[in-house]
């Protein structure tokens, strides 16, 4: 396929030691040519080396930046197109001063991803490992990060190009039989097709239940602690993130806004919601608040539900149990160090 050659900023834009501008294209080398100056032109150079040299403006011949400029000729590029990659210093003004070259001298912005979309439109890479790029980059935890390796580096695609294989294979098998009845091909009997697609369709039932999991060390899985007001709710989020990330006090109706932060369990990111205390009420900023607790209750994948010790059980309590029925909840009872008033016996069943 043929493209524009497409520039962008490869770093995190902050102060950092080194940015990169990349360009990828088949211009990328001609136009580095143009703003580069180093002991011989970039065109002469070794594919997969790294060169110093000065980038200056060409208008003007002001000297811009000092610069390690790699040069990547395809096919062997993450692109597999020409690929440039201009080190230069980190800082705002310095990568940006660079990109804004390349682009007056003929490179184009590239679009958020674009450079992964060209890897997946050349072949490089299909597009369960296009989508383990960007999991990687936006990778929370350790386990998250390895997982989208093994996605970038292909096991996905090879279990659905196995499964893909036999599902062909079967079909060809079919085709043989109707076509040369008189060869000696194996019969596909009904059983015998039932038994393969049974196969295949249970291993894809087990691969969407891993996609399950893998949105959940993706994304997070969203926990939201709910209760009446001033059970501890705002204490606990606190305790687990090791924080005072939301306001306690000994006040009901404390919290109003939903408070969000993520923790890190064994590798599975959860993103704990603290919400305001579910309960009637006339002031009108709470109502807001509880209004948005039951909101976010609905999207839950997990609940922790929080009661205290040193109360009975209420109606209010009575409901919130009613609302989380059919929902992944655990129940925590908090204020131990209360005189027990809980029953036990009835929050068990
Ligand atoms: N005795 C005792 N007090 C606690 C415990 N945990 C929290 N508290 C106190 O209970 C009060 C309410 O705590 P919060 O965390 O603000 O309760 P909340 O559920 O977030 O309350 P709202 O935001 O109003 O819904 C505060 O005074 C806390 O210090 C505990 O284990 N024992
Ligand atoms: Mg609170």
């Amino acid at each position: 396929m043929e493209f524009d050659t497409i520039a962008a900023v490869s770093t995190a834009l902050g102060e950092g030691a080194i940015g990169i501008v990349r360009l990828s294209g088949d211009e990328a080398i001609s136009i580095a040519d143009k703003i580069y100056k180093g002991k011989k032109p970039l065109k002469e150079v070794a594919s997969h080396t790294i060169v110093y040299g000065h980038l200056i403006d060409p208008k003007t011949n002001d000297r811009v930046e000092e610069a390690m400029v790699s040069i990547l000729r395809a096919p062997k590029t993450f692109t597999r197109e020409d690929v440039v990659e201009i080190n230069c210093h980190g800082g705002i003004m310095s990568v940006n001063r660079v990109l804004q070259l390349v682009l007056t001298n003929g490179a184009r912005l590239a679009e958020p991803g674009e450079f992964t979309k060209r890897a997946f439109l050349n072949g490089r890479i299909d597009l369960s490992q296009a989508e383990g790029v960007m999991d990687l980059i936006r990778a929370k935890t350790d386990k998250a990060m390895s997982i989208a390796l093994n996605q970038v580096e292909g096991r996905l695609s090879k279990k659905i190009t196995v499964l893909r294989q036999a599902l062909l294979e079967t079909v060809a098998n079919v085709e043989v039989n109707i076509d040369y009845p008189e060869y000696d091909a194996e019969t596909m009997t009904h059983d015998l097709l039932k038994t393969k697609a049974d196969f295949v369709i249970g291993e894809i039932e087990k691969l969407l239940q891993t996609a399950e999991q893998g949105k959940i060390v993706r994304e997070g899985l969203s926990t939201v602690i709910i209760g009446r007001p001033n059970v501890g709710k705002s204490s606990l989020l606190n305790s687990l993130v090791h924080e005072n990330k939301a306001i306690v006090t000994d006040i009901p109706g404390t919290t109003r806004d939903v408070i969000e932060e993520y923790v890190n369990v064994r590798g599975v990111p959860l993103k704990l919601v603290d919400t305001a205390g579910i309960r009637e009420t006339e002031d009108i900023v709470e109502k807001i608040g509880v209004e948005r607790s039951r909101q976010v209750l609905k999207e839950a994948e997990l609940i922790l539900l929080v009661l205290n010790y040193g109360d009975e059980l209420t109606k209010e309590d009575e409901a919130l149990f009613e609302a989380v029925e059919m929902m992944n909840v655990i129940v925590i009872v908090n204020k131990t160090d209360q005189e027990k008033k809980i029953d036990l016996e009835k929050v068990k069943s």
